[in-house]
């Protein structure tokens, strides 16, 4: 194997930079480019403050133990590794509910932390649930339980939004410029979106907070992509045979990719020469990656999931699967897309079926499936609306949706159980009871919840036949029966 290793600068520096959301995706990427940026230049600014709201505070502590140091390994393919070492982060903190119950072990901390004028960013992981939005409008949920206890008390705030909106009253009155709030998550304008979830919660505040918000505050929006799988037993395995004994460590894809709107008033590191494409308008590529890379994702995780596959690359190495996947990228997604001139969508296409064979990674399948309620919307649903305005049809992605319709049982085709992790899962059980074996009420009704599907693609009477008709044959003859009826579409 060619493995190459590289260690972390020995310097540690000043917090310049606060994340919420520590999970894999940003020890393998946010926390790579500036690890990275720190090494080049020697510029020790922008040390980073790593938070959890929810889980883990394993993690928090562990890392905490650890120094702030651990490894992040590096799969262009199964024989070529890179182990790189990070310790640009100084600080982990944890302000979620521990094991006994209680709430903000550390929230006084990063309150300080955010409030801080040496914080001039603000990067966020926090899952496209975490920012509290109705996934197909946009808007702030403020029925939510979260958000409410935000609103009774936003000076002990649990959420992201919340935290924001403490934290910037308290700059506007100590006359501390805001930091930059930069989101990067898979959201469709995810800068914008984070601005509405924050100002809205600001007006029940105190709208003139929420104008200065809204006014002099910067949110860049971003695309981000590395794909970074969950953990496995036999990933830590793989890497102790390496010598490697670090259980914070993190395995990814060599590929990453980082489309940042270059809105930084209090500075920034110079991410250019690290391979950040600093740009005026990130939409277009944000709705690429979007509709073709997580929209395949998707499609495969709810398929492949209803039939017992477990990982991706196990569902690439279906020839039928890898067929429809690349299908809906070139007739369904590609044609919605407007991109700058320049941009290849068939080669795109291409390698993203290259990067979802790497079969060092076992991305299971179970966990791109979490959260659909939030993550169709802009994945599958606002391209087929588009296709559907255009008097065309989407047979991919009504397939796709019939999948996650019966995905929501949790019980795959043969009859084994899973959980379904789900904001709305609750809801899809209801659904599910109320509808047994009726499948015409059961697609209706879940065509029906509007704070997930646009209502005028629910209305679109060809648009719901064909998902009653997928999932008809999906239920009735499996996978093969679907993507063979799917063939003649
Ligand atoms: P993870 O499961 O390792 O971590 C999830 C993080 O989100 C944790 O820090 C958790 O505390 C936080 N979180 C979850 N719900 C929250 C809530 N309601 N409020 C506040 N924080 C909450 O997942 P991972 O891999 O770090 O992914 C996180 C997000 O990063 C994804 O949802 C996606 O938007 C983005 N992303 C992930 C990629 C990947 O391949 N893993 C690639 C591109 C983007
Ligand atoms: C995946 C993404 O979990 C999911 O829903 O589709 O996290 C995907 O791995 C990344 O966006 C790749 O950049």
């Amino acid at each position: 194997m060619a493995l190459q290793r590289i260690e972390a600068s020995s310097k540690s520096g000043q917090i310049g930079v606060v994340h919420l959301g520590l999970g894999a995706f940003h020890r393998a990427h946010q926390a790579v480019y500036l690890e990275r940026y720190r090494q080049r230049t020697g510029d020790l600014q922008w040390g980073v403050c790593s938070a959890n709201l929810r889980s883990s505070i394993g993690l928090v502590d562990s890392l905490r133990d650890a120094d702030y140091r651990y490894q992040v390994a590096e799969y262009a393919d199964s024989d070529t590794l890179t182990l790189r070492e990070i310790g640009v982060i100084e600080e982990t903190l944890f302000t979620g509910q521990d094991r006994a119950g209680n709430w903000g072990r550390d929230r006084d901390a990063l309150l300080a932390r955010l409030a801080s004028a040496d914080t001039r960013i603000v990067t966020l992981t926090v899952t496209e649930k975490g920012y509290f939005l109705n996934p197909a409008s946009g808007e702030l949920r403020d029925d939510d339980p979260m958000i409410a206890s935000d609103m009774a008390s936003p000076q002990q705030p649990r959420t992201a939004p919340g935290l924001l909106v403490e934290t910037l009253s308290r700059r506007r009155e100590a006359g501390i410029a805001p930091f930059t709030v930069l989101s990067c998550d898979n959201m469709p304008d995810n800068g914008k979106r984070t601005r509405q979830a924050v100002v809205q919660l600001a007006e029940q505040r105190d709208p003139a907070l929420a104008r200065w918000i809204a006014n002099e505050v910067a949110f860049p929006c971003s695309m981000v992509d590395r794909i970074v799988p969950a953990m496995t037993d036999a990933d830590f395995e793989r890497l102790a045979a390496l010598g490697v004994a670090d259980p914070n460590a993190v395995v990814c894809e060599a590929f990453t990719q980082w489309v940042v709107e270059d809105d930084f008033p209090l500075g920034r590191p110079d991410w250019e020469a690290e391979g950040v494409e600093m740009v005026a308008d990130v939409a277009p590529f944000e709705t690429m990656k979007l509709r073709m890379l997580n929209g395949s994702h998707s499609l495969l995780a709810y398929l492949g999931a209803v039939a017992g596959i477990e990982t991706v690359v196990d569902g690439i190495n279906y020839a039928e699967l890898r067929a429809l996947l690349r299908r809906y990228m070139l007739e369904e997604a590609a044609p919605t897309l407007e991109m700058p001139e320049g941009i290849d969508l068939e080669a795109y296409a291409d390698s993203l079926l290259n990067r979802f064979a790497n079969d060092s990674l076992r991305h299971r399948l179970q966990q791109i499936a979490m959260d659909g309620s939030q993550k169709l919307p802009q994945r599958w649903l606002s391209g087929a609306l588009k296709r559907i305005n255009a008097g065309q049809s989407s047979p991919c992605v009504a397939l796709g949706m019939a999948a996650w319709i019966r995905y929501t049982a949790g019980e795959d085709l043969q009859g084994n159980q899973y959980p379904v992790d789900d904001p709305l899962a609750k809801r899809f059980k209801a659904l599910h009871h109320a509808h047994g074996a009726d499948s015409a009420g059961l697609v209706a009704a879940f065509l029906a919840m509007d704070d997930v599907v646009p209502k005028e693609l629910a209305a679109d009477k060809s648009f719901a036949q064909s998902v009653l008709t997928a999932y008809q044959t999906l239920t009735q003859d499996g996978l093969d029966g679907a993507l063979s009826a799917l063939e003649s579409r």
